[in-house]
């Protein structure tokens, strides 16, 4: 594998605050160019082992006596620390991923840091569940509910926003007492590693977070979730992963978190403010290469409008900068892999044979330099495929949408929900009645009226059907990472 121009980094794990090697070291490659980054150290069963030891171990020392405020004063010190090393954080996630520079300074990392601060808030300031209640002697009693950690929780992360996703799980894990062990994705490892350095600096006592790096199965992934002492599993990723993973951790009834994929939704009215809408799905589709959860492939489009609509997205998407990802100007960076965009085009074909309409992209695109070894792909529009065709069916998890027209509100409402998936959809329309209306009947965790990807971290997060169990995100983040002991006192 051709190497990067500077030094090959190594990337460790890392274990009761130390860094260590690993076994059999795999590649970390950039997808913009197919260079080598980093190596990193595979972690075996016995690494494993050692980090849920070392998480046990922490949850016994000053971290189960630390007060909730401590903790937040701690999460802060981390958030801080993050800024304090913004440029080394951007430039781990923009090697990893091949995403624009633009969108990992603007996104992945002052969120990551935000994550931080947001769960310090609110562990400082939720309070309690109480109830008085009436005795049948005319007495009464006092209920009131206290929050525990849960103790070892394993988090498990995709490579799609790394450093983004895996501080929203480690952030209110660590805000309610817990000590962590994650994995991040074998795509991107670079991010889990530099917190690390960062839980150091803010004095987080060792052992509190722990990384471990690999692939999933019979792996560091599944050697974590076998693991007896771990209490929980928070994972992101594929349904089929998540399904998984359920397997493994149904003998020993952890409790587990799931946030999965989606075949997201967007429906887009007549009346809508055409120009914002554009906007708004152009983004919903080409972000990140449409490598977000909350990606839109389906697109349903008010009759009067589809035309105008088809050719503006068109443009849109025949317009977007691919580029190199250090490049300010740069709009979209590659797939993530070599595998996956193999994976993107086999729908790209899929499509054709199904009997779509191209109307933008389709292909990989040329640059006549070293980008041509990297894994970019044409932004792809379809038209004309059936809703029961399997590239309308199924997650591709590319720059890519198929758009298709409806003629009433029933009939949106009825293709959008036709789907085993449910995580995110989105309505554009002038007319906010018929905007609540819409919006309240999709089958979905998450529906944006007038746009999308507006997250309130405090808000509930997570999806219906394969796209998950449960809900992440302020207190219902709080909720899955601590025990409710509920005390009852007679009066
Ligand atoms: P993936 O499921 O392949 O991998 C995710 C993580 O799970 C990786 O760290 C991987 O090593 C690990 N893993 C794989 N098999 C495992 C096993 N058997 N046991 C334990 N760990 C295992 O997902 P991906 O390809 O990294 O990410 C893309 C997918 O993630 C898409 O489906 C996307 O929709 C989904 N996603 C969902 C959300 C959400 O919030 N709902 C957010 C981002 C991505
Ligand atoms: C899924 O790929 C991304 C989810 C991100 C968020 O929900 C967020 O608010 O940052």
């Amino acid at each position: 594998m051709p190497r990067g121009s500077g030094p090959v980094n190594f990337i460790e794990n890392y274990i009761d605050g130390e860094f260590v090697a690993g076994t059999s070291p795999f590649p970390d490659v950039n997808p913009a160019d197919g260079r080598l980054v980093a190596e990193v150290g595979e972690a075996d069963r016995c690494l494993v082992d050692r980090a849920v030891e070392s998480a046990g171990k922490a949850l016994r020392g000053s971290w189960s006596r630390a007060t909730a405020r401590e903790r937040a004063t701690a999460l802060r010190k981390i958030a801080d620390a993050i800024d304090r090393r913004f440029d080394c954080f951007v430039a781990a996630e923009v090697a990893d991923t091949g995403k624009p520079i633009s969108l990992a300074s603007k996104l992945d990392v002052p969120r990551a840091a935000a994550n931080f601060r947001i769960f310090a808030d609110l562990i400082s300031t939720a309070g309690l569940e109480s109830f008085q209640t009436e005795t049948a002697d005319g007495t009464s009693a006092l209920n009131y509910a206290i929050r525990k950690p849960l103790g070892v929780v394993a988090v498990i992360t995709p490579w799609n926003l790394p450093l983004l996703l895996l501080t929203w799980k480690v952030a209110p894990a660590l805000a309610c007492g817990n000590t962590v062990v994650v994995k991040p994705s074998e795509e991107t490892p670079a991010s889990a590693s530099l917190l690390a350095e960062v839980m150091h600096e803010a004095g987080i006592p060792d052992g509190v977070y722990n990384v471990v790096h690999g692939f999933g199965p019979k792996s560091a992934g599944e050697f974590l979730t076998q693991h007896p002492d771990v209490n929980a599993v928070t994972f992101t990723g594929e349904s089929g992963t998540g399904a998984a993973i359920m397997k493994t951790v149904a003998q020993s009834v952890k409790p587990v978190s799931f946030e999965l994929g989606g075949k997201n939704a967007a429906v887009v009215c007549a009346d809508c403010d055409f120009d914002s809408a554009i906007v708004g799905i152009s983004d919903a589709v080409f972000l990140n290469t449409g490598q977000v959860c909350l990606c839109a492939e389906r697109v349903y489009v008010e009759r009067p409008l589809l035309d105008r609509f088809v050719d503006a997205l068109k443009g849109k998407a025949e317009n977007l900068r691919l580029g190199p990802p250090l490049d300010a100007a740069t709009e979209m960076g590659p797939l993530i892999s070599k595998q996956h965009r193999e994976k993107v085009l086999s729908y790209y074909r899929l499509a054709r044979e199904e009997g779509a309409t191209v109307v933008a992209g389709g292909g990989i695109p040329e640059f006549g330099n070293s980008l041509d070894d990297g894994y970019y792909i044409q932004p792809t529009i379809f038209t004309g495929l059936p809703e029961s065709a399997r590239s309308v069916k199924e997650e591709i998890f590319g720059p890519v949408c198929h758009i298709a027209p409806f003629d009433s509100d029933e009939e949106a409402v009825s293709m959008a929900n036709d789907t085993k998936y449910g995580l995110a959809a989105s309505v554009w329309t002038s007319n906010l009645k018929r905007g609540h209306r819409l919006a309240q009947q999709m089958k979905t965790g998450i529906t944006w009226v007038n746009c999308w990807f507006l997250r309130d971290l405090r808000t509930p997060f997570g999806g219906v059907g394969l796209s998950g169990i449960g809900r992440e995100g302020g207190v219902h983040s709080l909720n899955f990472y601590s025990e409710l002991n509920n005390i009852c006192v007679r009066l």
